[in-house]
């Protein structure tokens, strides 16, 4: 662990570091080598990526940042009344836009002490925790700059009624099985009875409308899929050219997920420096980038159940776009 940042109000331990290039490398060697190529999401988010995940959230064609954000505006009150929360740990959690509202809520309800933010991007978490102290007086900020796969055992004992928020649908972008993995390593965090998981999940509906906000017509979606190639290029010294990889994505109507890929638009003989790793894409091949799944409540309560988490209850927008469900480990 390196200490990054230390005041008053602030902690920020980073536990990424030269291993962290390794989990890359692990990724890069592991998953451009399979029969079918595929990389893990989380690369996607350096500077450059997060600032593209930011424009994302603002086009005409995303709409689950506005669904999630119109649900907090309606309901943060309700969600710190029912949980009695004076505490706030959220994993993911990027430029913390729409936390505010929770926070504010907590703040209005006299609860509010300490925001644990735990994100890959170090300037995310240590701009936020900068930030969120003056806002709110008084708050305590522990920021953890980890993988929340792997560093979720350096989240701090619990200080009083806890939330752990995983806002945004990023719980859509592990596939199944890791998802009921993960969703029970977050149980984990939660004491039973007392504190309560804030899972943001995408609904399934017309894939029309689905498809475009994963190909907007900007092709914002298109650079920050191709971020990854860049992210590559840089770390592992490999050179990929990024201009000639196609963005595809599609809705896979029988496991009701957004699939992101790159295609090759020629035959493509890459070398990955660092690696001493070359691979040959034919002309038209596909890696895999993400997946981005898409929930019923019928699914959602199924997996929660599945990691020993139940549901209390479910809030969706107007226009049922998207969920915010709250839920918890049983009492006794
Ligand atoms: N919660 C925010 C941001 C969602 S974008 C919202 O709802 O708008 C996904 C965020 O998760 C990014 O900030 C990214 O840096 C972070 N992230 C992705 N994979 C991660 C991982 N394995 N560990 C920790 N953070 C990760
Ligand atoms: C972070 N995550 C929930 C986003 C999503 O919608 O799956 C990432 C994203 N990918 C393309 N656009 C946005």
């Amino acid at each position: 662990m390196t200490p990054l940042l230390t005041t008053d109000a602030i902690v920020v331990e980073s536990y990424v570091g030269p291993k962290d290039e390794r989990s890359l490398a692990d990724d890069v060697l592991d998953g451009l080598t399979r029969p079918f190529k595929e990389l893990p999401p989380k690369h996607f988010y350096d500077a450059r990526g997060a600032e593209l995940f930011d424009r994302i959230c603002e086009l005409p064609e995303y709409y689950p940042t506005r669904a999630e954000r119109a649900i907090l505006e309606e309901r943060s009150a309700d969600i710190v009344e029912a949980t009695g929360a004076a505490e706030l740990v959220e994993l993911g959690s990027g430029t913390a836009a729409k936390t505010r509202l929770l926070l504010r809520a907590m703040a209005d309800a006299g609860t509010l002490r300490r925001y644990v933010p735990l994100d890959v991007t170090e300037s995310m978490v240590l701009t936020c925790a900068d930030e969120l102290v003056d806002e709110f007086p008084g708050l305590r900020v522990h920021g953890i700059v980890g993988d929340f796969e792997r560093h979720l055992t350096h989240v701090p004992p619990p200080d009083g009624p806890r939330i752990v928020a995983f806002l945004g649908g990023t719980i859509g972008n592990f596939t199944p099985g890791t998802r009921r993995r993960f969703l029970r390593a977050i149980g984990r965090l939660l004491r039973p009875g007392v504190d309560h998981l804030l899972l943001g999940t995408d609904l399934v509906k017309d894939p029309a409308v689905l498809e475009a906000a994963y190909d907007d017509s900007a092709g914002v979606t298109a650079e920050f899929n191709r971020n990854v190639l860049h992210v590559i290029n840089r770390e592992l010294d490999a050179n990929f050219d990024v201009g000639a990889y196609e963005h595809v994505a599609f809705f896979d109507r029988e496991r009701e997920w957004i699939e992101m890929r790159l295609r090759a638009e020629r035959r493509m003989d890459v070398h990955v420096g660092k690696l001493g790793l070359d691979v040959a894409f034919a002309p038209r091949e596909e890696l895999r980038t993400e997946i981005s799944a898409k929930f019923t409540v019928k699914r959602l309560t199924a997996d929660l159940a599945a990691s020993g988490l139940e549901l209390r209850d479910v809030l969706t927008d107007p226009d049922e776009l998207f969920a915010l469900s709250l839920s918890g480990r049983p009492a006794g």
